[in-house]
């Protein structure tokens, strides 16, 4: 704990880092003052609640002392520059840094534009099939430092890291540091791909292990002497993980070398970019010392988290699936390919949000050969029109429940229609999770005029 009269450490956020990272501080008998900077951050009653002796301080971070503080510990949601917290980047540290400093168990780090939480969850689960005590969270699900309080038994912690939270972490040195997949995201954020990739790459910092995709060059370390698996959705060269068929037959299997773990058809997640994440998982908990039995088990239960590919109705012939997690160009493409594998009818596909200054372009090709018709909504639903025309037939809609609608009166038997909106939900919802219930709620309400059989 401080020492009697030493600066106090500012806390910048009320959200569901902010929260952690004050329970964590006040456990640990630290004094500190909190501050937002917004008038009227969501979050600030349950905030004052718990804390109700904490200084609460909201707005410009301009008006504060910022150098009357030994740290200044950030939320993922602050962009530094942007909150004033450039000057003072020296004493800035996030959330996980807190963690790492106080975390002894050896940790699983996993990163990417997509795939993050997929391959987490798969992670953890193979852990607690195994035997272990391990905890799972950070940017899904309960954040890190809660994780440190409420399992503080944990043998192993297996963390989800966003490019918000790499961006100020400094030499994590997890046991194995997973980088899945770059593709442009969050560029208003990081500016570039560059700075966007270089954020993401600090999850190798002080690593004992990497893994990475051999597909994707933008995933590799730059140090050199890190032991790398590798992982592949072709034929593996020497000892990468991939996928193959077995000598003289069709059926695919997954593989670790010339060593078949799994047939293809055995996992019951769907598409290439699935595939990739069983290997992904099989390569993280092959690091970890956990059987290939008891990872084969696993991916042949675990059947998708919620607003991932989830097919939700079919009604008339016609299967909707909710992808309201593809919050990004990447994860489009990946959920359009995935469904298009195995379509009969044509897609009918539904996006829109907050682009995040994406380019949509790579879209076009896709949809003009898979899609009946291109339903677009929301805030940058013009751009995603200017970016798709004329190569595929696009229809323009204010809302996702009108979106939904003109999908029920065009779509035939056979179709599919897919919400996988490679935007932010934000313009509309108050997160991809609430968008994802709302596509749910209207088909079961079943209000949209699409035939009714189940
Ligand atoms: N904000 C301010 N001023 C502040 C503090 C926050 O304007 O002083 C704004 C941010 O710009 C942001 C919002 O408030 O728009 C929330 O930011 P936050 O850092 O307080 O967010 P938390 O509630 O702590 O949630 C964060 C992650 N969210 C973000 O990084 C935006 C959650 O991931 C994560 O589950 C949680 O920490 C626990 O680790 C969500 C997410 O959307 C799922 N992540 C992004 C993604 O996956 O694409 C990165
Ligand atoms: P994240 O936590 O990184 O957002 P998720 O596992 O939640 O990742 O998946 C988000 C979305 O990304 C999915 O809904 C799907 O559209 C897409 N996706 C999943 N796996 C991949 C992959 N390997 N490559 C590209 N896109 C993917």
């Amino acid at each position: 704990s401080s020492a009697p009269g030493a600066p106090p450490i500012l806390v910048v956020g009320v959200g569901i880092s902010g929260r952690a990272i004050a329970r964590f501080l006040d456990s640990r008998g630290e004094r500190f003052m909190v501050a937002d900077t917004r008038a009227a951050p969501p979050g600030l009653e349950a905030f004052r609640a718990a804390y109700p002796e904490v200084e609460l301080y909201l707005g410009g971070l301009e008006s504060l002392d910022l150098k009357a503080f030994s740290e200044i510990v950030v939320s993922p949601g602050i962009d530094l520059e942007r909150a004033g917290l450039g000057a003072v980047r020296d004493r800035v540290v996030g959330e996980i840094s807190l963690f790492a400093r106080h975390c002894e168990a050896p940790i699983v780090a996993i990163t990417g534009s997509n795939a993050k939480s997929t391959v987490t969850t798969l992670v953890g689960e193979m852990a607690r099939q195994a035997g272990r005590r391990v905890a799972v969270g950070g940017n899904l699900g309960a954040a890190a430092l809660d994780l440190l309080i409420d399992h503080a038994d944990a043998e192993l912690f297996v963390l989800e890291l966003s490019s918000f939270q790499l961006e100020t972490l400094a030499g994590l040195g997890a046991i194995c540091a997973a980088f899945l997949n770059l593709s442009a995201d969050h560029l208003d954020r990081h500016g570039d791909m560059q700075g966007y990739r270089r954020a993401k790459a600090r999850i190798f910092e002080g690593a004992a292990h990497a893994v990475v995709n051999a597909d994707d060059s933008a995933t590799w370390p730059e140090q050199e002497s890190l032991s790398c698996e590798r992982f592949t959705t072709h034929s593996p060269r020497d000892s990468e993980w991939g996928i193959s068929s077995v000598a003289g037959e069709t059926d695919e299997w997954l593989y670790h070398g010339r060593q078949p773990l799994m047939p293809v058809g055995e996992l019951r997640l769907a598409g290439r970019h699935n595939h990739a994440n069983a290997l992904a998982a099989m390569a993280i908990g092959h690091v970890v010392g956990i059987s290939p039995g008891v990872m084969r088990g696993v991916l042949s239960r675990f059947s998708g988290l919620p607003h991932r590919g989830e097919i939700v109705a079919e009604h008339g012939g016609v299967r909707w699936i909710n992808d309201s997690k593809g919050t990004n160009v990447g994860a489009t493409l990946a959920a359009i390919a995935g469904v298009g594998e195995t379509l009969t009818g044509k897609l009918v596909w539904l996006g829109g949000g907050v682009g995040k200054g994406a380019d949509f372009t790579p879209l076009a090709e896709p949809l003009a050969r898979y899609a009946r018709e291109a339903i677009v909504f929301g805030q940058d639903a013009p751009q995603l029109a200017a970016a798709l025309e004329p190569q595929v037939t696009t229809w323009r809609v204010d809302t996702l429940a009108d979106a939904m609608r003109r999908a029920a009166s065009i779509a035939e038997p056979g179709d599919c229609v897919l919400l996988s909106p490679a935007c932010a939900s934000l313009d509309q919802f108050p997160n991809y999770l609430a968008r994802g219930e709302a596509f749910r709620a209207l088909l079961d309400q079943g209000q949209l005029g699409q035939g009714q059989e189940a």
